[in-house]
């Protein structure tokens, strides 16, 4: 190593012990891929200890995505999370922004690094990041993701590199680096396009320190897809083939596909079924059922913002890396890139997204529990809803049992607008809205997507509004959360 750097090279302790009170931390990390793992626990310890003896101590967290326990678990735990944004997924986070310690900013992906960039939240003092490599004139090299980890390596006054062995150098050449300006154009006219760099140049003067490590993304495998999530992916699947047949689907659009279980689903499907023609996926989180894909010899090329693969899923890649190519069918991009609106519709994306709950006129919550209670985050699903050439929302017609309906009469908070909802998908059927009027839409969501026994109390609440509101959007707000009242007073919609 370089003098220069070797003379940075120290213990997690040692660098957590450079961040004071706070300080506004920017890590790498998007959708527990390529976020720090060892210094953030001794800054949990340290501000731990330092709160016991009765001293203030807290940080903002800004990040790419959702990361593992290793960074937002042990700040959440210890209390010192001041501020986070733009998107968690962790148990105790969301708990922590529930109960009020924590404040949340919630934010479309694509637009965090830019209005970090223009101040509108105050920029990281200090930039914590996962890297492969650095190299003394100051290129870092990223590990699984691209996320907002650019931006915050040159926004920080301070960097600290956690020296990440485990991928070894089967990461390096996988970033495509781009920063857009304020106005003007992302020139990627197909899903495997590169338009940047595939280090961040910094000025290594702002290194303070680098931790040296030899550790995985703590991601765990998901479980095999069940029968609600196969018959949502063959939904889709039957209703791209009626498409491609109608003329309606150029053959070379590339998916976006969310997180989860129902999105593994639907790509393993597509690995399976011999008449799928190869596809590109331009998306944000590119998860273990690429592999499948890419073993049945499917797969252009995967453009997205992160490889979330599980523990097992790392060490498929890292042995196939090199031995079959397939370094060469993945491209890492920052968020705001994976996630552009304008590329997103010059490539016509075909985007997959679930919600947490839709309503009778295609409005959707992806994120609060009873309008007020954070489940994860928007995430990129606003970014690419809306500017798709065929977006689909996704969810079981029931949760907890049947106790929740995911179809409602009106949405406790929304995320996406019935102007940016195309086609909705449950487990009982597929509603293509695109065209239609409110009243029609409202028919079609509950014969197509709603479950059975919810139903009836689904068509008694559209028949109400039919015979007492205005013959546009007939809601009828004294009624409209009655669904959710019975939720929180019986413990079930079903009153
Ligand atoms: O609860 O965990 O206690 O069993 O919500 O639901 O069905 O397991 O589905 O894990 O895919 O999560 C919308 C949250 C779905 C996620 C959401 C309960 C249900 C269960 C989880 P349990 P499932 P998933 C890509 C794009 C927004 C961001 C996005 C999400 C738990 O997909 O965060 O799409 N999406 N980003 O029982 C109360 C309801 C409920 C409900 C389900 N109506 N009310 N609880 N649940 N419906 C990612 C990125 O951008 C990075």
């Amino acid at each position: 190593m370089h003098p220069n750097l070797k003379s940075k090279v120290m213990s997690a302790q040692e660098a957590a012990a450079l961040i004071n009170n706070g300080e506004v931390i920017g890590v790498s990390g998007f959708t527990g891929a390529g976020y720090p793992k060892v210094v953030p626990a001794e800054l949990a310890k340290r501000g731990e200890a330092l709160r016991a003896q009765g001293q203030e101590f807290g940080i903002s967290l800004y990040t790419g995505a959702s990361i593992g326990d290793e960074c937002d678990g042990v700040l959440a735990r210890a209390g010192i999370m001041k501020m986070r944004l733009p998107y968690q997924s962790h148990t105790d986070v969301r708990n922590s922004i529930n109960k009020g310690t924590t404040e949340y900013i919630d934010m479309h992906l694509s637009h965090s690094a830019r209005l970090i960039r223009m101040g509108f939240v105050p920029k990281p003092t200090v930039a914590i990041v996962d890297a492969c490599e650095v190299t003394p004139d100051g290129k870092i090299y990223l590990t699984g993701n691209g996320g907002n980890t650019p931006t915050y390596l040159l926004t920080a006054e301070r960097i600290i590199i956690e020296l990440n062995t485990h991928y070894g150098d089967t990461l390096i050449g996988s970033h495509d680096i781009f920063i857009p300006e304020l106005k003007g154009t992302v020139p990627i006219h197909f899903a495997g396009d590169r338009i940047g760099k595939d280090y961040v140049q910094i000025d290594p003067a702002k290194i303070v320190a680098i931790v040296e490590t030899n550790l995985p993304d703590s991601l765990k495998a998901f479980a095999a897809p069940d029968d609600d999530s196969n018959a949502i992916a063959a939904y889709i699947l039957e209703f791209l083939a009626h498409e491609r047949k109608k003329g309606r689907l150029p053959a070379d659009v590339p998916y976006q596909s969310g997180v989860g279980n129902v999105a593994n689903a639907v790509l393993a499907t597509m690995a399976k079924d011999p008449t799928q023609a190869p596809v590109a996926l331009y998306t944000e989180v590119i998860q273990d059922s690429v592999f499948d894909i890419l073993e049945a010899d499917k797969l252009i090329i995967a453009s997205g913002a992160s490889v979330s693969y599980t523990l097992d899923g790392q060490e498929k890649y890292k042995a196939n890396a090199y031995t079959k190519g397939w370094k060469n069918k993945f491209i890492l991009r920052p968020q705001e890139i994976s996630n552009n609106a304008e590329v997103i519709r010059r490539l016509g994306v075909i985007s997959m997204n679930t919600a947490l709950e839709a309503d009778i006129f295609g409005h959707v919550n992806s994120t609060h529990v009873n309008g007020s209670r954070i489940m994860n985050g928007i995430g990129g699903s606003g970014d690419f809803a809306r500017n798709c050439l065929l977006g689909f929302f996704m969810t079981p017609s029931i949760a907890k049992g049947g106790k929740i309906s995911a179809i409602v009469p009106m949405v406790s908070h929304t995320d996406h607008t019935e102007h940016d909802t195309m086609i909705f998908v449950s487990e009982q059927g597929l509603a293509d809205l695109r065209g239609l009027a409110p009243i029609k839409r409202a028919r079609l969501i509950i014969e197509k997507c709603a479950h059975p026994s919810y139903r009836p109390l689904l068509q008694e609440y559209l028949d109400y509004g039919l015979k007492h509101s205005a013959l546009h959007a007939p809601h009828t707000l004294s009624k409209a959360f009655d669904f959710h009242k019975r939720l929180m007073e019986t413990g079930s919609m079903m009153g």
